[in-house]
């Protein structure tokens, strides 16, 4: 039987920014130009084999209707990393970025990654280097990818995985030491 690993991951970030088509990008290569907004909290599970092992991630992604504030705690316990995602056409929906940032770090160290989404678009209503900077604040790391054309999503999700699983080693190194 292969050893198996769960983590969860959440992705949050205002309604609209792609938080839903970032997930369906990543689990089935999929997008679509329609918006179906996510109704309460949705759960997605994606399995990883490495080596002998399974890697379970169950990706959390909510409703961006909602105020940081106002999203159940449940959601944001025991993640392994949280995924901030802003659309790069609309300022205020980076203008946002922190309070999601404050909400999860609350109630979870996750590491953190903060997603500026939508760079298929051309249009760029948010300074880049702010957004570098913001991440810099909340020792996240910074990704820019487009859920449309797929560009940086698996690098995005890939570098989830590695900084979790090498968080994890660390935690087991600590403990032999
Ligand atoms: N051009 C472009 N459109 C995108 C991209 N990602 C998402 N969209 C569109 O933006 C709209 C909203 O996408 P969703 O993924 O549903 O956004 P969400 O953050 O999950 O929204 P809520 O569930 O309401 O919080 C949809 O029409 C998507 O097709 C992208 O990278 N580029
Ligand atoms: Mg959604």
């Amino acid at each position: 039987m292969p050893y198996t690993y769960a983590f969860k991951i959440i992705v949050v970030g205002d309604a609209a920014v792609g938080k839903t088509s970032l997930v369906n990008r990543y689990v089935s290569g999929e997008f679509s130009p329609e918006y179906f907004p996510t109704i309460g909290t949705n759960i997605t599970e994606k399995s990883l084999n490495i080596y002998e092992f399974t890697i379970k991630l169950a990706i959390w992604n909510i409703a961006g209707d909602k105020r940081p504030e106002e999203v159940d705690k449940a959601f944001y316990q025991n993640a392994h990393a949280a995924i901030v995602v802003f659309d790069v056409s609309k300022l205020d929906t980076f203008q946002h970025v922190d309070g999601w940032c404050r909400a999860a770090n609350q109630m979870t160290t996750p590491t953190f990654y903060i997603v500026c989404n939508k760079t298929d678009t051309g249009t760029s209503a948010v300074d880049r280097e702010g957004a570098r900077k913001k991440a810099d604040e909340y020792s996240a790391r910074y990704f820019e990818v487009s859920a449309k054309d797929g560009n940086n999503v698996n690098e995005l999700f890939n570098r989830v995985l590695m900084d979790i699983l090498k968080r994890r080693l660390n935690e087991l190194k600590a403990r032999v030491a």
